[in-house]
């Protein structure tokens, strides 16, 4: 009984040996340890013949049994410095410190945004002075003072958004110019930037868009200033080559009213591009930009200043307009879906 015991210790142990180089991880080698050395492993089931034997063979089976025991043990320990160091060695060998750094995703402005910017940088660079205010307005500040009574038919030029029954979301910036001619004297240099909203939405509107609108009162401005500042504003805007016209047109705030067009910056005004027909232009080598004129002098009535002493000019454009024609964008839906691979683009 001795000997087949001690022989099936021998036998644990060989086949330790023989199997502690299969396990190949960590975890493999714990299954190891459980199936050997756990509580109802293969010495545990060994030592059970232990009880059995007389006292003249326990002491050589129970010394046999430690020995076995420490053996195992030893082998599995073997085994996982092993497995650590060639763990330790991957995780180096994978690794190189000269490498740069993984950059983080970073955002960009807005085309929107980027436009907004470089506009109210040209117009400030030119003297004028950034200007804002509420968004939500009264009918007042937004159509009255802006000589369109509530029976004027120029009313419904602009689908507007009323929030109460005098209340409304503005319609253009015009009601910034409004309150700051109502709280300052001329002369007067401003620009409104900002969000407007209209009850328009179809493939070239939306329902809030945004616009910059300049005005400038003074002693004797006449439209020779309106049309030099606008020149030189859209020259920086869009290089010193581009030409510029003003065609006659309407607004019920200005008198009289025109509408500026540029040289088409697609095909250079030829009004085609390598033999086919300019997309941007249509064949005619013109774009517009901007709509401006001579501040009516019921407008200035509105506000208190006398027309008889002062004179102005005023001009409004389209932001979005602006960056598409800038920056060669097609769509205008482009700007309100926010796919990060359009946006990514003007980083
Ligand atoms: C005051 C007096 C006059 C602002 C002006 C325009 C002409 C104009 C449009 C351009 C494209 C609006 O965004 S758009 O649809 N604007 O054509 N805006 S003159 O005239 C003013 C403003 C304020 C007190």
């Amino acid at each position: 009984m001795l000997k087949s015991f001690l022989e099936g210790l021998d036998g644990l142990t060989l086949e330790c040996e023989a199997r502690r180089g299969q396990a190949c991880s960590l975890k493999d080698l714990e299954s190891l340890r459980v199936e050997f050395l756990g509580r109802k492993g293969k010495l545990a089931g060994a030592m059970g013949a232990l009880a059995q034997m007389g006292p003249e063979d326990k002491p050589a089976a129970g010394k046999k049994a430690n020995e076995v025991k420490n053996a195992l043990v030893a082998l599995l320990e073997s085994r996982q410095a092993e497995l650590e160091a060639l763990a330790a060695k991957d995780a180096l060998s994978g690794f190189d410190p000269s490498l740069p750094g993984r950059r983080p995703a970073c955002g960009s402005l807005h085309p929107v945004t980027l436009a907004m910017q470089e506009i109210c940088e040209v117009l400030t660079g030119l003297g004028f002075e950034v200007v804002s205010g509420p968004e939500v307005e009264n009918d007042w500040h937004n159509f009255e003072a802006l000589n369109m009574p509530p029976d004027h038919p120029a009313r419904d030029m602009q689908d507007t958004l009323y929030v109460s029954e005098r209340m409304l979301l503005r319609t253009h910036t015009s009601p910034l110019q409004v309150r700051t001619m109502l709280s300052r004297k001329p002369p007067v240099a401003v620009i409104a930037p900002g969000k407007v909203y209209r009850r328009d939405s179809d493939l070239t509107h939306t329902p809030m868009f945004h616009q910059i609108e300049g005005l400038l009162v003074d002693k004797n401005v006449s439209m020779a200033d309106l049309r030099g500042t606008l020149t030189a504003f859209v020259r920086q805007l869009f290089g010193a080559h581009t030409n510029v016209r003003f065609r006659p047109s309407f607004f019920p705030f200005t008198e009289p009213s025109a509408e500026v067009d540029i040289s088409c910056m697609l095909c250079g005004g030829e009004g085609h591009v390598k033999g086919e027909p300019c997309r941007v232009c249509k064949k005619t080598g013109w774009v517009e930009i901007l709509g401006c004129g001579m501040v009516d002098p019921n407008v200035f009535a509105s506000v208190g200043y006398d027309p008889e002493a002062v004179s102005g000019f005023a001009f409004g454009l389209g932001v979005e307009r602006v960056a598409m024609l800038k920056y060669g964008i097609g769509d205008l839906r482009m700007f309100f879906e926010n796919d990060v691979r359009f946006l990514e683009q003007f980083s």
